[in-house]
């Protein structure tokens, strides 16, 4: 094992202290590993827009205030409770959303962990990444494989485990179309990268020329600027390659009205698999267009422990590209107003201090 470097008592964070916010950039305590759980000193984290969410509260499930948030950690593990085994000191993980879960339930059981009722949440539910030293459950953390870019990594912690598993749920085969909602996204961008790997056609949607430019790079067949077009539903289908429409739309936006479109274009038989969680928005479809055209909509939320080494296996083979800009820490407050303004292609990542 290599010399272990001191751990401090104190560290920089950024505190969101109260919902709504703003986040405070501060020194706060470094925490200790319960028996079952390693401390990892972050090294980068990617900003989500759940961390947005989780700031302004807007969401249905109460949010720990003061919060430490952030769920797209990578770093190196500096030290473990005593019941942890199989993950070593000096070793690289990642630390995702789903910090950790009972692991005994049915849910657990049956790796759909992110449905167990007693699961805790990184940066929600627990203080998450956007610190130097975070806790994770031994069982959740992502092992990284060394000699990857742990500043590209990162997103893949959220973005990459959750498009990759929305993907794997919507059914769509090699060769068939998927069309991306909120493709120039931090989950849009990466989604379209998963789905090129897995051998599917990608019609990216979303805002303005940056945006644009960004999905054509990743390898969009075509993209559809959803502030310029007349008619969306009529230019999502032509730009399948028969007209019928997709097979399958992935619902990346955080925001409404696309949720309430998808039923338009996707191809009969097609799947709608809702990802995005805009604030207090509703599904809505036609009953009569979804029973005669036989479509599926389901949601889907972030994925298990082995989707989670799948898609960092993914990134480790050179498949994905992941298009960061990478700021200090200290930026953390500058990036959620960007964000807000719809102003981000790709993800912003966060550096940790030395
Ligand atoms: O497990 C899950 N289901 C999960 C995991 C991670 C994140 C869900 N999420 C949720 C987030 O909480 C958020 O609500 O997915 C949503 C997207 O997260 P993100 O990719 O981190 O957000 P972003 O980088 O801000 O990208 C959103 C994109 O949507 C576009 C925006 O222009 C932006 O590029 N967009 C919007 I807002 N309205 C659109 C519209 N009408 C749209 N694109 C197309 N049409
Ligand atoms: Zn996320
Ligand atoms: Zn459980």
């Amino acid at each position: 094992m290599p010399p272990q470097p001191s751990i401090p008592t104190t560290q920089w964070a950024q505190v969101c202290p109260k919902v709504g916010g703003p986040v405070e950039y501060k020194q706060i305590p470094v925490p200790k590993p319960d028996h079952d759980e390693v401390l990892v000193n972050i090294k980068y984290s990617g900003v989500c827009h759940t961390d947005l969410h989780a700031m302004n509260g807007d969401w249905p499930l109460p949010v720990k205030m003061p919060l430490v948030g952030g769920h797209e950690g990578v770093g190196t593990v500096v030290a473990r409770g005593d019941l942890v085994t199989h993950v070593e000191l000096g070793e690289q993980v990642g630390v995702k959303w789903l910090n950790g879960s009972c692991l005994a339930c049915d849910f657990c059981e049956g790796a759909d962990e992110s449905l167990c009722e007693k699961a805790i949440l990184s940066g929600y539910t627990v203080d998450g990444t956007f610190q130097q030293y975070c806790l994770g459950k031994a069982a959740h953390v992502t092992p990284i494989p060394k000699g990857v870019k742990l500043d590209e990594v990162a997103p893949v912690l959220c973005a990459g485990i959750t498009v990759y598993k929305g993907l794997k749920e919507s059914r769509a085969e090699p060769g068939q179309v998927v069309a991306i909602v909120g493709a120039g996204g931090g989950l849009g961008s990466l989604a379209q990268q998963y789905a090129k790997a897995m051998g599917l056609q990608v019609i990216a949607i979303d805002g303005g020329e940056e945006k644009g430019e960004l999905c054509k790079r990743l390898g969009a067949e075509a993209y559809v600027d959803f502030t310029k077009t007349k008619d969306l539903v009529a230019d999502v289908k032509a730009h399948s390659p028969d007209g019928l429409g997709p097979h399958a739309v992935l619902l990346v936006a955080a925001a409404e009205l696309p949720f309430q479109q998808a039923t338009g274009y996707v191809r009969s038989r097609g799947t709608i698999v809702a990802i995005g969680l805009p604030a207090h928005a509703q599904l809505k479809a036609p009953v009569f267009d979804t029973v005669v055209r036989m479509i599926t909509i389901r949601g889907s939320y972030v994925g298990n422990r082995l989707d989670g080494k799948e898609a960092v296996d993914f990134f480790r083979r050179g498949l994905i590209n992941v298009p960061i800009k990478v700021v200090p820490l200290s930026e953390l407050g500058n990036v959620f107003n960007l964000m807000k303004e719809g102003k981000i292609a790709g993800r912003y990542v966060l550096k940790m201090p030395e």
